[in-house]
């Protein structure tokens, strides 16, 4: 997702890059279906996902599950004018985790699970940079959650999306921070070709100097549409592609008479904010029939120090007690400090 709020209305300006920075490789795509030794599969995810800023996992629903989430949000899609967002042609509607429950297993998919906790929690890349309060530099996991459900509804004749970085998202400019703030991932839940809107990305941008030095010289807008040589996500419904939100990329043109039905889920860091806000889209009197690892995953946690607490210094799982009532004096039940 790119920003579209006034904060971030002015253009942003990066270098650009000399030809040989460009990679004429293909996107790297890795097969759940075929996983033996997970920790083999992890690894070798992670070394191209390092290399590349994006990789794409074949298999991680099967065309069915991949159909049931369609099916879920098929109200919610065709009540939901196109245009909303800026791309005149496409519908993008929200709240995956209150309206389907066949999003849960892509929203919590071991896989990219897996990957958003080494990427985010364990800062893989650049693990000596860690800074956490109170810890030595470099020790320590950061806290991250769910931070966007959207599906992605490209309909015929949509232009093609500028390329942007999803990072261009959290106002403040994080170029030479070292950090990866989140995880970004479509799922096709239609058959995505180079015709219907297949996503471009730029392989091994989230490495260029314009996010790895912070001074670097800026000539180039991050949502311009540019004539970098992209790499296209064609996958079949049920494969996931995951990318940092330092990669270029951006929805392709729909050049046919069908639509390309994406669900984008995207992951950050729990001390930024997230750009769907949970809170709003998956209310208390929902959240609490969820289990507890989705509960914790979307946001109702207290994920490090005050971070995130609600009230009464009451950590966010209170909310979700059948009898809480934020209005009525005493109704978290509490006696002493020790009941938290
Ligand atoms: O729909 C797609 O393929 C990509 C969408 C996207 O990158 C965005 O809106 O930020």
């Amino acid at each position: 997702m790119f920003c579209e709020f006034d904060a971030c209305a002015e253009p942003r300006i990066y270098r650009l890059v000399s030809q040989d920075q460009r990679s004429p490789r293909d996107l790297q795509k890795f097969d759940w279906a075929t996983v033996s030794d997970e920790e083999v599969f992890v690894e070798q995810l992670l070394a191209a996902f390092d290399l590349d800023g994006a990789i794409v996992i074949e298999n991680a629903l099967s065309s069915v599950e991949a159909e049931a989430i369609v099916e879920e949000m098929r109200p919610f899609i065709d009540s939901t004018p196109h245009g909303l967002h800026g791309l005149e042609k496409s519908r993008r509607v929200g709240a995956l985790v209150a309206r389907s429950r066949a999003s849960h297993k892509a929203i919590a998919h071991r896989a990219v699970l897996v990957l958003c906790d080494a990427a985010l929690g364990g800062q893989y890349r650049f693990g000596n940079e860690v800074r956490i309060i109170q810890r030595e530099r470099g020790q320590g996991r950061y806290p991250w959650r769910l931070g966007l459900t959207q599906i992605i509804d490209v309909g015929p004749s949509q232009e093609r999306q500028g390329l942007h970085r999803g990072n261009g998202l959290w106002v403040h400019n994080f170029a030479g921070h070292k950090l990866e703030l989140q995880i970004e991932t479509m799922w096709a839940l239609t058959d995505f070709t180079e015709a219907n809107g297949a996503t471009h990305v730029v392989l091994g941008s989230h490495r260029w100097s314009d996010v790895t030095d912070s001074d670097a010289e800026r000539t180039m807008t991050w949502y311009e549409k540019s004539s970098f040589q992209t790499v296209r996500a064609t996958m079949k419904a049920g494969s996931v592609l995951v990318w940092t939100g330092w990669t270029l990329h951006g929805a392709g043109a729909n050049t046919t008479e069908s639509r390309r039905v994406g669900m984008n889920i995207d992951y950050s860091l729990s001390f930024l904010s997230q750009e769907e806000n949970q809170f709003l889209a998956c209310p208390p009197e929902i959240a609490r029939t969820l289990s507890d690892d989705m509960r914790r995953l979307i946001g109702y946690s207290q994920p490090a120090g005050a971070l995130n607490y609600f009230a009464d210094c009451l950590p966010p799982r209170y909310a979700l007690r059948e009898n809480y009532d934020v209005t009525v004096p005493g109704s978290h039940g509490m006696n002493s400090s020790k009941d938290l």
